[in-house]
């Protein structure tokens, strides 16, 4: 196993004031991100979505196995194979897989089993996870392949929203479905469907609240 040769660290360096003034526009840039439903056919430049892939995949892994693969689908008849299918299993579990305590949890929300979005962005990215790496058809192992993929799809939500564009976490349960209608190999599990694109102009949004610092940290002084 050759070893990474070291090199230095290339630092940011900002003083106090840029430094101030990045945490807050960096805060405020994030507390307008938000999950959006209602999405524009308007088109994407492929190469903005190509640069949001390769900032989701600066993420940490475990041992730098980088252990994520980003299926990007813009062809209209497979997004529609993939509505249907997701709209199949989500109608099975909104009307008797998910608790009574999970619905009423959803309910404020608003989401149903429709998924009209798969089919109206102009892309969705499919997020599979490599449980394991195959390398020359033999297993190599990945690790904390659930904490790294997650890590990746919280950077690729951010970098989409530093894009201007919106996107939607959605979790078809279950969602092995996805495998065979894109054609994966075995060791690839599907993480999380995302659609992308530009905001509905009369998208709606529930007027959530964040919680507060004072109810999300706990500081060891
Ligand atoms: N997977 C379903 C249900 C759902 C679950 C949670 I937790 C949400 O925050 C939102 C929806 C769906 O995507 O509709």
């Amino acid at each position: 196993m050759t070893k990474y040769p070291f090199i230095p660290y290339a630092q940011l360096h900002f003083n106090p004031e840029e430094q101030a003034e990045r945490v807050d526009s960096y805060l405020e840039l994030m507390q307008k991100r938000r999950s959006v439903r209602h999405f524009s056919d308007k088109e994407v430049p492929r190469s903005i979505i190509e640069k949001i892939i390769q900032t989701a995949g600066t993420a940490p892994s475990g041992a730098n196995k980088q252990p994520w693969t980003f299926c990007i689908i813009e062809n209209a008849e497979l997004k529609k194979q993939i509505r249907e299918m997701a709209e199949e299993e989500e109608k099975a579990s909104y009307s008797g897989r998910m608790s009574e305590e999970w619905l009423r949890d959803l309910e404020p929300l608003g989401t149903d089993w429709e998924k009209p979005f798969i089919t109206t962005a102009p892309y969705i990215i499919v997020v599979f996870k490599k449980v394991y790496d195959l390398v020359d058809s033999e297993k190599r192992n990945n690790y904390y392949v659930n904490e790294s993929v997650g890590l990746a799809c919280g950077f690729l939500l951010s970098a989409i929203h530093n894009a201007g564009l919106v996107s939607l976490t959605h979790t078809p349960s279950p969602m092995n479905f996805l495998s065979k209608a894109l054609n994966r190999p075995e060791n690839e599990r599907p993480f999380l469907l995302i659609p992308i694109g530009y905001p509905a102009e009369e998208a709606m949004v529930p007027d959530i609240k964040r919680k507060n610092l004072n109810e999300i940290a706990v500081f060891y002084s």
